[in-house]
């Protein structure tokens, strides 16, 4: 099984023949550098070599009208004014009277490979192609496209290889839309595309390219577009869309072949892209593409302008397709913010159509802004800018050298080595420093020197990757202590601990490990990744395969596998993953477990502060911090006396020296000027007040001036002080009133409906943190199995810790459900002061107190609504037709009559009054407000309806006042609904 390359140098026999500073780009030697690039690096010599044909008449029709293949046909024929008329009629093209012999050899090339790759004579291949395609439409040539190589070929895949799902990754720079278009309505065709847009200022200037266009009818939810809106995206923010957007989808998928519209306008340097990301990044994409399909990949050449950058990433493309382990990713600081809109907009908009999204956060309302009215705009918007052209290098990619040995084995005598791979036994054992290190590190003393051998070879092993003189090995056998790790000596992901491994849930397993696994390797950047094959787990073999193979983009192939004595048969697929076959497809993968959704998610939320890799939606927190560090560098914070530091003291308890507080002082400042990286600071042991190994953490000043934080607080305190009206406590100041530990007791026993024991009234201090310690293990007690993470301590609590006591008090509020809304996305900058060997270490870390509300609400309590809204939309109408004949039965008595339901209960009153009727009595006018103005006189109504309705014995309704009032569609459904099923046979 190889990979093909199809390419033939007919391709560059046309150009443009007259002045046309849009299409002057579009050259011959674009293709000519790609394949000398190839030639020269040895790939070329590598790859399956396949010859190209003519497209027929048929495959073009396959795609676009007779009349457009008849105009197109003439061209050959016509002189350079009859070309230049005809070019005209259609954007950014030209025409020559080869070009419809290149164009048809385009199409050929591109379903020669697709033959090849489908019929299995080869794994994957890359088709070198001019003219590109993408974006050639039914009846029209456009953006140096004429024919659409690519949108033929996934038509040809399905009618000529019973191909039943096809994804078209679209990583070029532009969009396009003549494959979006072809594709609109057809589920079996999943398009993807990033491209530069700029808030549809940047060519083509479609309204149709933003991320809202998500397909129509069958196909609604297949079309999936990622704007940028800002030029200069890196491999960051390229990497994110992957693991956030594309790969989630394209695994829930599940195709049965991937083609690739490989624009490399795309990659740094481009005149037409203006972005970032290094040409090594198209290894990591390809490679991450690779084990979709059972690596079925056909990679088809689009744009790509820079001639150095062009023929750089093609070698990035072509070497991984043929196996080599991507380098070691670059770069990778965290997606910028604009790329996390774009994200998120994408998430938020698909995630009716994907069960992998289910958690995305709610559309946001900044994203969908107009067209600029004055047009394209700045030097970059038109390909002109020579100066910059001249501005832009980048280090040329390493070479990626392939070691002697890629694969290795450390097997027992008795297991025959796998193909392709080599065993590996060094000349000498280990002498006898080394048996004795090995043994007083690893082994108990009763193990024999089978054991010593065995970890010898390994530590063998290991220091020949490092060295790269061997890419992988899987030794043999091993007894392995965890599930699945990829291991050093700081990250380490049990994913037993995260998911329930066994439970048969390959798709929580999958969706986890492209959203959290990968995101976390690929920043942490191990130099080895250590995977061990848990006991048992022949079940999911496919699974095991599917994370072998993806894992290999992490550490430039630095791979060690270490396999069970009882799972011999393993050996062989394993290695062959290693050796670069594609993992079998997994095919289409239902919904994943709502408790496996939750535990990925919120240990994403946990550690994406850490990790920006991980983040999916812009956060406030990043800009404060970015806020902070430029307000620090200007030293224009800080004043003496009511700094934090002063406050940290004061947690303390203690009194200090001036010196201390200097000292304190210091680092306080540390801690401003290098917010991102933890710095270590050094001080005198003696003088520095803390105890070695502990910790202070402190909120951050600014972040208490963070309004929704104060939003926050405002509506905890609320909270507390409606829930706790008849113990006529009223609370003020969450840090002085909660500390001691008193109205927290009130506070539970209210929520829990039962009494703690513990003492009433107390002054002492230690009486206070016993009561308090009652109250955290009742607390705890409840919420932990829920999975709610404990943020909080008594210590915390007790010094006053702000942070702490939010965080508890949100914990109950979602717990307990309370009647309240809680802001969303509210996060805060703690510093967090460490000791370690007697050095003081300090540094800003983000806290999220709240997500969104979905999920707060405990978003896993579907109903039939949800059901109807995610997946019969059409029946909605149905529903809301047959509640407004029911409300307006009643309403009319009145002479009253609802049109809308999303709108016309929002404010209560004909709630109430529907009431009424229903129950037959007046509802006394000073009860409610006839025509309410304020947020909360509508809220006032609405929950007074929602009184009426459980003293008339209906159920509690499934809603919050405020959501009604809100006109959350699903809420007042759910309302009206309740009547419905009550109601709907009285008069
Ligand atoms: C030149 C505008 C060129 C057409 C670009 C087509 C790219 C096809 N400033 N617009 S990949
Ligand atoms: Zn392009």
């Amino acid at each position: 099984m190889g990979t093909a390359l199809v390419y033939d140098d007919e391709m560059t026999k046309y150009k443009l023949l007259w002045v046309d500073p849009v299409c002057e780009l579009e050259v011959p030697e674009r293709l000519q550098v790609s394949h000398q690039a190839l030639v020269r690096s040895g790939l070329a010599g590598r790859c399956v070599p396949v010859p190209v044909r003519e497209a027929t008449d048929e495959e073009v029709l396959l795609v676009h009208s007779a009349e457009y293949l008849e105009g197109v046909k003439k061209t050959p024929f016509m002189d350079l004014e009859d070309l230049m008329a005809f070019t005209q009629q259609y954007g950014d093209v030209y025409f020559h009277p080869n070009i419809y012999h290149c164009a048809k050899l385009a199409i050929g090339a591109t379903l020669q490979l697709v033959d090849r790759v489908m019929t299995g004579k080869v794994r994957n291949g890359m088709a070198l192609v001019r003219p590109p395609g993408h974006h050639s439409q039914t009846s029209q040539a456009n953006g140096f496209c004429v024919f659409n190589n690519v949108a033929i070929a996934a038509q040809y895949a399905k009618k000529h290889h019973g191909a039943k799902r096809v994804l078209i990754v679209d990583w070029d720079i532009h969009h396009g839309q003549g494959i979006q278009y072809c594709f609109e309505d057809d589920p079996s065709v999943l398009y993807f595309s990033w491209h530069r847009y700029e808030h549809q200022s940047f060519w083509p200037n479609l309204r149709e390219s933003d991320f809202d266009s998500v397909g129509s009818g069958k196909g609604a939810g297949f079309n999936i577009n990622v704007p940028w809106n800002q030029v200069g995206m890196g491999n960051s923010d390229y990497l994110a869309v992957f693991f956030h957007v594309l790969l989630p989808v394209a695994y829930e998928f599940g195709p049965d072949l991937v083609l690739i519209s490989a624009g490399f306008d795309s990659a740094i340097g481009d005149p037409e892209g203006h972005m970032c990301a290094t040409p090594d990044i198209f290894a990591h994409l390809t490679h991450l593409l690779m084990n979709l399909a059972g690596g079925k990949v056909c990679a088809v050449l689009e744009g790509g302008y820079n001639l150095t950058s062009l023929a750089q990433s093609v070698c990035q493309t072509v070497q991984t397709l043929l196996g080599d382990p991507p380098p070691h990713p670059a770069n990778l600081g965290g997606p910028c913010e604009s790329a996390l809109e774009s994200v998120h907009s994408a998430r938020s908009v698909h995630k009716k159509y994907w069960s992998c999204l289910q958690h995305a956060g709610e559309p946001s309302t900044k994203t969908c802004r107009p067209a600029q009215q004055d047009g394209p705009q700045g030097p970059q918007s038109n390909g002109g800018g020579e100066a910059q052209k001249e501005a832009i290098a980048w280090p040329e990619p390493l070479q990626r050298v392939a070691p002697s040995v890629r694969t290795a084995l450390v097997l027992p005598d008795a297991v025959p080595c796998a193909d392709g791979c080599e065993r590996f036994s060094p000349a000498e054992g280990p002498d006898s420093m080394a048996t004795a290190g090995l043994r007083k590190h690893f082994l108990k003393e009763s193990e024999d020197g089978v054991n010593v051998k065995l970890l010898y070879n390994i530590t063998a092993l290991v220091g020949k990757m490092e060295k790269n003189e061997v890419w992988h090995c899987l030794p043999f056998p091993f007894v392995p202590s965890y599930v699945l790790c990829v291991c050093s000596k700081h990250l380490h992901i049990n994913f037993n601990h995260t998911l329930t491994y066994g439970c048969g849930d390959t798709v929580g397993l999958m969706q986890a490990a492209l959203g959290l696994l990968l995101p976390l390797g690929y920043q942490y950047a191990p130099g080895l990744v250590l995977l061990v094959r848990p006991p048992g787990c022949r079940a999911r073999e496919d699974l095991w395969l599917q994370l072998t193979g993806l894992l290999q983009g992490l550490a430039a192939g630095h791979t060690l596998v270490l396999v069970q004595e009882n799972e011999t048969a393993s050996v062989g697929i394993t290695a062959s993953c290693l050796l670069g076959n594609a993992a079998p497809s997994l095919g289409s993968l239902a919904a994943p477990g709502p408790e496996d959704v939750e535990s990925f998610e919120r240990l994403r939320l946990r550690l994406q502060t850490d990790w920006p890799l991980l983040q999916t939606t812009e956060t406030w927190g990043r800009q404060r911090l970015r806020k902070m560090s430029a307000a620090a560098a200007r030293g224009a914070r800080m004043k003496k006396d009511e700094s934090f530091l002063g406050k940290l003291g004061g947690t303390l308890g203690r009194r200090k020296k001036s010196k201390e507080v200097s000292d304190l002082h210091e680092e306080g400042k540390n801690a401003i000027n290098a917010p991102l990286l933890p710095s270590t600071i050094e001080i005198h042991p003696e003088d520095t007040l803390m105890e070695e190994n502990a910790e202070r953490v402190m909120l951050d000043p600014t972040s208490r001036e963070n309004l929704k934080f104060k939003d926050l607080l405002k509506v905890l305190i609320d909270w507390i002080n409606s829930e706790l009206e008849e113990e006529r406590i009223i609370v003020k100041d969450l840090e002085e009133d909660c500390y001691d530990g008193q109205v927290l007791q009130k506070l539970f026993e209210k929520l829990w409906g039962k009494k703690l024991n513990v003492a009433e009234v107390t002054q002492s201090e230690i009486v206070q943190k016993q009561k308090l310690q009652t109250v955290l293990e009742a607390v705890n007690l409840l919420l932990q199995p829920h999975g709610w993470p404990i943020e909080w301590s008594v210590d915390s609590i007790h010094s006053k810790n702000l942070v702490a006591i939010v965080f508890l008090l949100v914990s109950l509020a979602m717990h307990f459900q309370a009647p309240i809304r809680l802001p969303e996305h509210v996060s805060v900058q703690v510093v967090v002061v460490k000791k370690r060997d007697g050095l003081l270490q300090t540094g800003l870390v983000t806290k999220e107190l709240t997500t969104t509300t979905e999920m707060m609400l405990g978003r896993f309590e579907r109903d039939a609504f949800d059901t109807l809204l995610d997946h019969a939309p059409d029946k909605l109408n149905v529903v809301k037709t047959s509640l407004i004949t029911f409300v307006n039965k009643h309403l009319n008595k009145l002479n009253l009559e609802v049109t809308e339901l999303e709108s016309q209960f929002a404010d209560g009153v004909y709630l109430v009054l529907l009431m009424g009727l229903l129950e037959d009595y007046f509802v006394p006018l000073y009860n409610f407000f006839l025509t309410p103005e304020s947020f909360e006189q509508k809220v006032h109504n609405v929950a007074f309806a929602f009184e009426l309705m459980q003293d008339g014995g209906l159920k509690k309704p499934k809603a919050r006042p405020e959501d009604v009032v809100n006109l959350n569609l699903k809420s007042t459904l759910r309302v009206l609904y309740n009547l419905f099923t009550n109601y709907k046979n009285s008069d």
